[in-house]
């Protein structure tokens, strides 16, 4: 008879592409076999009446990055995949931002060191490059692409960082010489230089000015520019953190054109608004994001680019700074403009039930989309399908059984990350992942850490394979 190290019986097996009822096999951190029956086990897991999906995967989180203002992120490597853990997603996908005039190597060397030996999920870098030089493009990436990161992000906007279109397209040309996928921040840089301008003339300084200094339009017309870009050099492009219709509408309009544009949102976008920036005693800082929480009619539209498939992952951006520390939101200048507040929320633990909540138990997606969103398409975008992504033999045993039927609000006080507050204080959450397993090992039991020593393990990532069909299209 068959003897595997753990069996988990009885659960709803969810994939993307549909579902069963059946045993989970796993030997060696791999799922071994699916089926009924499979024979004996060192160790059995009873998940009768729970669902059991793939780990999820939080393609873009922000940990441990230092910002040149002098605050902190919240974040080291321990506590934000012990948070990740905690909240059903066993791989994130953090960035490696690159300051002006360092190498990437200098940038992925420090990375590296933080994140060894600490992380409690697998982990594979993103870089952001803010400093294209004819060494970063010519030499740096195309090696560090063939070592498997296959993707990176540039911003349209902040001074010092952002790049200019000329800057973007020599970006792009080298993700297309070299197969690496692109990611574009999206806001347009100019503008809301003059709209920050025109309020602190005014002595608009509180954190709702945060919203009202980058509307939608700023997103909009960034969004296009970046698509028109991309399409100049023909490469795909990852539009992130989308927060409402215009912009979802720009990636419609692209993907209607036959441009490999894919989208991504996130919980912000769906259950926050720019009125929550206005709360008194600066409170509002606590939401200040990039681009900003919207109304309820980006919502809605967000949420239709979810149901129609113009989004195709759901990350968290999870950026997390204290509230009530001089290194936070609350800094010194933070508390003098809305310009100066740390910019960024937390949110990896977050991500996935306010995701099952208001989508599955709200009735607007099902499951095999709720893992779509959560799981396998960053998987299959970022290069780890199927070692990730997917309950299938072969894969590795990162596994998350969810309890639709447990009601709680979310609380601070019982999450895992390094922030001192959560936005999203008191939502009612119907249905959590109560187990998440990492290549067979249990991290989280009850939404509580299970005391796994930290076994996460950096992920060299193949290329994307719409960079793939991209290229066999030329
Ligand atoms: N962009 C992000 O992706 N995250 C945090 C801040 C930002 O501007
Ligand atoms: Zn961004
Ligand atoms: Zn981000």
């Amino acid at each position: 008879m068959t003897h595997y190290d753990l069996i988990i019986h009885g659960g709803l097996v969810v994939n993307a592409d549909g579902q069963q009822r059946c045993d989970i096999g796993i030997r060696d951190g791999v799922i071994a076999a699916l089926g009924t029956d499979l024979g004996t086990a060192s160790e059995q897991i009873d998940a009768t009446g729970k669902i059991v999906v793939p780990g999820g995967i939080d393609s873009h989180v922000h940990i441990a990055q230092p910002s040149g203002d002098g605050s902190v992120m919240a974040d080291d490597f321990a506590s934000g995949t012990l948070s990740a853990v905690c909240g059903g997603t066993t791989t994130v996908l953090p960035f490696c931002l690159q300051q002006k005039g360092q190498s990437l190597r200098e940038v992925l060397k420090d990375y590296h060191a933080q994140a060894e030996g600490n992380c409690h999920a697998d982990v594979s870098f993103h870089l952001i490059i803010t400093d294209p030089t004819p060494n970063v493009l010519g030499q740096e990436l195309p090696a560090l692409v063939e070592e498997g990161y296959t993707s990176f992000k540039v911003f349209l906007t902040y001074e010092g960082m952002r790049l200019y279109d000329d800057e973007v397209l020599a970006t792009m040309d080298c993700a297309r010489e070299t197969g690496a996928l692109m990611m574009v921040h999206c806001e347009n840089e100019d503008a809301i230089r003059y709209l920050i301008g025109k309020h602190e003339a005014q002595a608009k300084f509180e954190p709702k000015y945060h919203a009202t200094t980058r509307p939608q339009v700023v997103e909009r017309e960034a969004t296009h520019r970046a698509i028109s870009l991309a399409e100049v050099v023909d490469v795909p492009v990852v539009i992130v953190h989308v927060s409402n219709g215009p912009a979802m509408r720009e990636i419609r309009a692209a993907k209607e054109r036959g441009r490999a544009v894919v989208g991504e949102t996130c919980p912000q976008y769906l259950v926050l608004t720019a009125d929550d920036l206005d709360l008194a005693d600066w409170e509002g800082a606590k939401f200040v994001c990039s681009p900003p929480p919207r109304d309820t009619q980006s919502q809605a539209d967000c949420w239709e680019g979810i149901e129609t498939g113009v989004f195709d992952i759901f990350s968290s951006d999870h950026c997390p700074f204290r509230y009530d520390d001089p290194n936070g939101k609350l800094s010194a200048a933070g508390q003098q403009s809305f310009r100066y507040i740390p910019n960024g929320i937390p949110g990896v633990e977050t991500r996935l039930p306010i995701l099952f909540s208001e989508g599955v138990a709200k009735g607007r997606i099902d499951l095999e989309r709720f893992v779509a969103l959560s799981s396998t398409n960053h998987a299959k975008l970022y290069g780890l399908y199927p070692q990730k992504g997917v309950i299938a033999v072969g894969s590795d045993a990162d596994i998350v059984i969810w309890d639709a039927g447990k009601s709680a609000p979310i609380e601070q006080a019982r999450l895992h990350h390094g922030a001192d507050y959560t936005p999203y204080e008191g939502l009612h959450i119907n249905g959590w992942p109560v187990l998440s397993m990492l290549r067979g090992v249990v991290v989280m039991a009850d939404g509580e850490p299970a005391g796994a020593a930290p076994a996460g393990q950096h992920l060299a990532r193949a290329r994307s394979p719409l960079v793939a069909v991209a290229q066999a299209q030329l």
